[in-house]
């Protein structure tokens, strides 16, 4: 079977696209979710993207990573810096997951430098904008090929 990758996006990233182009990007989210699929088929991975607004439906969607996924890539928005409950469902699921960012978090306002989650990723990725998406992906497909290679 082939490994299974869930994509998860929180808040105000459905109005990529629109706004500060300056900031994200130009690229829409269905863009950034088609060059990343591109990426997945040639990777051979299978790919699930969701993007919510609402931080009790972020937790659901990490809680049903368990058993279900083999890795996240994960752009929690602005719950990065404030969700101690986005941090604890992804402490309990144990899915190995990259957190990725549109922009460089670490060069923006000091509420912005703090990341609730990196500590417990995979690894960050962040300021490369849609590529960011692509580069999580690739980063999280070798770490899982090279753990079942051990
Ligand atoms: O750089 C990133 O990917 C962020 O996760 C994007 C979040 C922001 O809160 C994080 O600090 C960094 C914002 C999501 C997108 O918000 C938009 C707001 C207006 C127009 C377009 C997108």
């Amino acid at each position: 079977m082939p490994p299974h990758i869930a994509v998860l996006n929180g808040p105000n990233l459905n109005l990529l696209g629109e706004r500060e182009p300056e900031v994200y990007g130009r690229a829409t989210l269905a863009e950034v979710e088609a060059r990343t699929r591109e990426r997945a088929r040639t990777l051979g991975v299978e790919l699930e993207w969701c993007q919510t607004n609402h931080e009790g439906e972020l937790v659901e969607a990490i809680q049903q990573l368990s058993g279900k996924a083999d890795g996240a890539v994960i752009n929690a928005a602005a719950f990065t810096h404030t969700s101690l409950a986005v941090r604890d469902a992804l402490l309990a699921v144990r899915v190995p997951f990259v957190e990725v960012h549109l922009s460089n978090i670490f060069g923006r306002e000091p509420e912005r430098r703090r990341s609730l989650l990196a500590d417990v990723a995979v690894g960050v990725v962040a300021g490369f904008g849609a590529e960011s998406y692509r580069l999580g992906l690739e980063g999280l497909v070798g770490y899982l090929q090279s753990r079942h290679g051990r």
